[in-house]
């Protein structure tokens, strides 16, 4: 570093750069594939923070060839002029100190929850290197660092007529886990801006595949609930959407009822999805229960003897997405995606109810149309309650006794314990035979099991697999029932086989568990089991393959004979012995945890691949949003 520059402000600089790579998590929640993405995303927010003051109106985000990824937007720059004090460029303090954005702050609402808004300092601290470029004033500024201390001072190149920011950086590969930018998981995230940043034009690219997205929508929100609807039909003609301003709080509403049997209701508070709801989301629950039930009074919409809607009945087949910008947002709860701040409550309640009436006034087809789904979804209310009351008393959970098919493990300490989900009696039966009884418990699935997209409730309940399955897991079903702390095993593997039926069924699984048992998924209960592909042999050597490149390699192993190779279609072809070495022992198997990186794409993923609606079924990759990396237990 330039020596005239050294003083104590460095030495500031230099121990919060230390704090942030001795604790990234901290900062960015983790040092997996997640944190690494975080990089980008708090790169981005900044230049969505421009957009949002009404300075910048594109983004580009590019996986560079070595791994690096560069952000450039057309803002005004971050500012180069020398901060006095500190004898610093406006540019060196928002790359080099923790939370510098104070004293340059713009009047906009800082993307400041969760884990967002830490700073880009706190990239360039977790970066090998980074360069900044500003485009200001008529010339080119630039700055380069190495884990987050300068290379030298900000330096004036070729005149620009442009304005805007570039920073691309390389993460530090001694602190995160893995170093691969995804491309699928930074679109998601791009295109989700995209929508709740009406206009704002995010393109992404990745030079080694030479993949593109541009994403720009001119409707905003009411787009994105059409684009979480693609798969779904909608029970109106438009798209409802409500927005104004109360008590400094900006609110967007767009909503729409579909046929479909989830609820589906994304809120968003300064661009951040609040995973756990919060205070704008019970005000908007309010609007509806109460504008909807009052509607349908006033126009004699219900037939005598019909009582009040309840909060489930107006919310059944509804797509949401609620977007509210709070100056000093307030966040709780596990995740910190719960938004604390009573006053949006009301705030959310009053511009939500009114908007609500004076549409459904102006619109009496929608609102007729609207209150006759709150009435089916009324009326199969009760008929799931007979139903869930039936499946209480048939799997006699209560008295204590669990299904004849479940093939129980001895302990009972779900916090040691699994269940084994088999496609098959047959498989069930090597399963039962291979497992370790003393804490792996099998339950075989006979056949495909209902498909829970295009069903209420009650008719989930009417199966029986499914009945078997949850009284097996413990936790009850239904939102006044689901009780994760009753589950009785910590791990839930999904077991099928490698063909498009054992991808049907674990499918089948996943969305069942998402659409109805979501804290399972979210809490990392849910595995999928890796039965391998290939048994390589010849005498006594072999070997297990769980994909061709591993076979092609093990086949190279054999020097002078040629080995046979098994390819494995179904469990049913491995003993007992084979299914446990290969696939259940837990000091050998590797097992696929299910997570959810991105609820909505989640949600966008099972309702195209589950629902009616032929055209926006897409092939469904495992390396999806949905699912994680491997876990090695
Ligand atoms: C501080 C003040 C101003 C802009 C920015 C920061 C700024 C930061 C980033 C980060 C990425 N892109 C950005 N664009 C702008 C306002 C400067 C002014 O008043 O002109």
């Amino acid at each position: 570093m330039n020596e005239q520059h050294y003083d104590a402000s460095n030495i500031q600089v230099l121990k919060g750069l230390e704090a942030v790579r001795l604790r990234p998590a901290m900062y960015i929640g983790d040092v997996t594939s997640r944190g690494l993405h975080h990089l980008v995303y708090e790169v981005v927010d900044n230049s969505v923070d421009e957009a949002l003051a009404g300075y910048c109106t594109e983004i580009e985000v590019t996986i560079n060839e070595d791994g690096s990824v560069t952000v450039i937007d057309n803002g005004r720059g971050i500012p180069v002029d020398v901060h006095h004090e500190e004898n610093k460029t406006a540019l060196e303090l928002v790359m080099t100190v923790l939370h510098a954005g104070g004293k340059f702050d713009k009047d906009t609402y800082k993307v400041s929850g969760g884990l967002h808004g830490v700073g880009i300092s706190v990239v360039n601290a977790l970066s090998q290197w980074l360069k900044a470029e500003v485009y200001r004033d008529g010339k080119i500024y630039r700055q380069e660092y190495l884990r987050g201390i300068p290379l030298g001072p900000v330096k004036a190149g070729e005149k620009t007529e442009l304005t805007g920011t570039q920073i691309t950086f390389l993460p530090d590969d001694t602190i995160f886990q893995t170093m691969q930018f995804k491309y699928d998981i930074l679109q998601d995230r791009l295109r989700e801006l995209a929508f709740l940043n009406r206009n704002l034009k995010i393109k992404i690219s990745e030079v080694r595949t030479g993949q593109s997205d541009t994403f720009q929508y001119s409707g905003g929100i009411i787009e994105f609930v059409k684009y979480m609807d693609t798969a779904r039909s909608a029970l109106h003609p438009e798209v409802l959407y409500f927005s104004g301003e109360r008590e400094g709080v900006p609110v967007e509403l767009a909503m729409e009822y579909t046929d479909s049997y989830s609820e589906n209701i994304f809120t968003f508070v300064n661009n951040i999805n609040t995973i756990e709801g919060g205070s704008h989301l019970v005000g908007f629950k309010a609007a509806l229960t109460k504008t909807l039930n009052s509607y349908a009074l006033k126009n004699n919409l219900l037939k005598n003897g019909e009582t009040n809607f309840t909060g489930e009945d107006v919310r059944e087949g509804i797509s949401v997405i609620l977007s509210v910008k709070v100056s000093e947002p307030q966040f709780e709860g596990q995740t910190k995606t719960k938004l604390g701040n009573s006053e949006v409550r009301g705030v959310v309640e009053s511009l939500v109810s009114e908007g609500l009436s004076e549409y459904l006034e102006q619109n009496p087809a929608t609102g007729k149309t609207i209150i006759e789904k709150c009435l089916t979804a009324a009326r199969s209310r009760e008929a799931a309650k007979r139903a869930r009351e039936l499946t209480r008393r048939k799997s006699a959970l209560e008295s204590g006794h669990l299904p004849g098919k479940l093939a129980d493990c001895s302990s009972r300490n779900p916090a040691e314990c699994e269940v084994y989900l088999v496609e098959g009696d047959s498989a069930g039966g090597t399963a039962k035979q291979g497992r370790d009884r003393y804490f792996q418990a099998i339950l075989p699935l006979r056949g495909k099991i209902l498909n829970v997209e295009k069903a209420r409730l009650d008719k989930i309940l009417a199966n029986e697999e499914i009945r078997t399955m949850i009284s097996a897991l413990g936790t009850g079903i239904g939102s006044d029932e689901f009780d994760v702390s009753k589950l009785r095993y910590d791990k839930i593997i999904v077991m099928t086989d490698a063909d498009v039926d054992g991808a049907h069924i674990r499918t089948l699984l996943l969305t069942f568990f998402f659409r109805h048992m979501r804290p399972l998924v979210e809490l990392g209960h849910i595995y999928i089991a890796q039965p391998p592909l290939y048994r390589v042999y010849a005498g006594k050597q072999e070997y297990y393959a769980y994909d061709d490149e591993q076979r092609d390699e093990f086949m190279s192993r054999f020097k002078n004979k040629k080995p046979n190779v098994q390819r494995y279609k179904g469990l049913g072809e491995m003993n007992a012995e084979q299914l446990w070495s290969t696939t259940m022992d837990p000091d050998e198997r590797t097992i696929l945890q299910v997570t959810i990186e991105e609820v909505i794409e989640a949600d966008h993923i099972f309702s195209c691949l589950m629902g009616d609606q032929v055209p926006p079924r897409r092939q469904f990759i495992e390396e999806n949003a949905v699912y994680a990396t491997n876990v090695d237990t």
